[in-house]
């Protein structure tokens, strides 16, 4: 199954959807989701720059650890830049909130490790930005991405190897930063990473953790008009890498996308459980028997 069959089949979610199946046969969705839970199938993807040469064949790479599926590898070598986003620009809703959740690993690092990866929301799709520094996002104007930056460039970097930025517009001078994370990005562990966009408030929150528990506190934020960036709610969504005199093995492992403001607290199954047929009309009887509970309480 390719992931835009996928990803038709996963535009009703939620736990409201068992209710709303049992009652009525066709929903309109309200907005869509993204669950890749591995990255076995690329075919939803442009891939651009080096990205695309290690992913050959529309095929991923096997990640680094015994049992892994198959990653989204940006980046592997010296001097590199690469991006991966989807190739459909995904509708934001009319407010252009969005959750994210990503799963990602940085291995393999030569020269002490290095460049980083941006999480990008942007206008144009084909599109890898600046190598090195750059971290494949530089350049990439009309765009809001968040970096995970594991090499010291200096000033723009807050002049520390191992933070998180909001960045605006194609500049790795991020506008907002932080410099204290829960590891180092090149201690080869896996980071879970949910980036949220509110687009009511214009809030936009990032969280970083270890495990796959969000954290309640955000680790940095930024106010920004999402809008009024990108011009359009149609946007291109994805990843960017770049290595330069130091390199990394720039993995993404798996991702969940909600094009709402609907922060993901499960990642490995953000459509919740789905019932069998037949035990459709228990849950259905479930709910009602919940609903008279509540009016003989009342
Ligand atoms: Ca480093
Ligand atoms: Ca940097
Ligand atoms: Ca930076």
């Amino acid at each position: 199954m390719s992931c835009l069959t996928k990803l038709a089949k996963k535009t009703s979610r939620g736990l409201s959807g068992f209710a709303f199946a049992a009652l009525a046969v066709a929903a309109t969705p309200a907005h869509a989701l993204l669950n890749l839970q591995n990255f076995n199938d690329l075919s939803a993807f442009t891939l651009n720059g080096v990205t695309s040469v290690i992913n050959s064949g529309g095929q991923g790479v096997v990640g680094p650890n015994a049992g892994d599926q198959r990653v989204l590898r940006l980046t592997n070598n010296y001097g590199q830049s690469g991006s991966a986003f989807l190739t459909s620009p995904f509708s934001l809703a009319s407010d252009a909130s969005f959750s994210s959740y990503f799963e990602f690993q940085f291995t393999n690092q030569g020269g002490g490790g290095a460049d980083g990866i941006v999480f990008a929301v942007q206008t144009v799709s084909n599109t890898a930005g600046g190598g090195g520094g750059g971290i494949g996002y530089e350049g990439l104007n009309k765009s809001v991405g968040v970096e995970f930056d594991n090499w010291n460039n200096g000033f723009c970097d807050g002049n520390n190897d191992n933070h998180v930025g909001i960045n605006v517009n194609g500049s790795v001078c991020s506008v907002a930063r932080a410099d204290t994370l829960p590891d180092l990005l090149d201690s080869q562990k896996i980071f879970h990473a949910w980036v949220d966009y509110n687009g009511v408030t214009d809030e936009l929150e990032v969280r970083l953790a270890l495990t796959d528990t969000r954290p309640t506190n955000a680790l940095v934020s930024y106010t920004v008009d999402l809008v009024s960036i990108l011009g359009t709610t149609n946007a291109y969504i994805g990843f960017t890498s770049g290595t330069g005199a130091a390199t990394a093995d720039h993995d993404i492992r798996r991702w969940v996308f909600d094009g709402s403001y609907a922060p993901v607290v499960n990642p490995g199954n953000p459509n919740g459980t789905v019932p069998e047929p037949g035990s459709m009309a228990l849950v259905a009887l479930g709910l009602a028997g919940v609903g008279l509970l509540r009016r003989k309480k009342a």
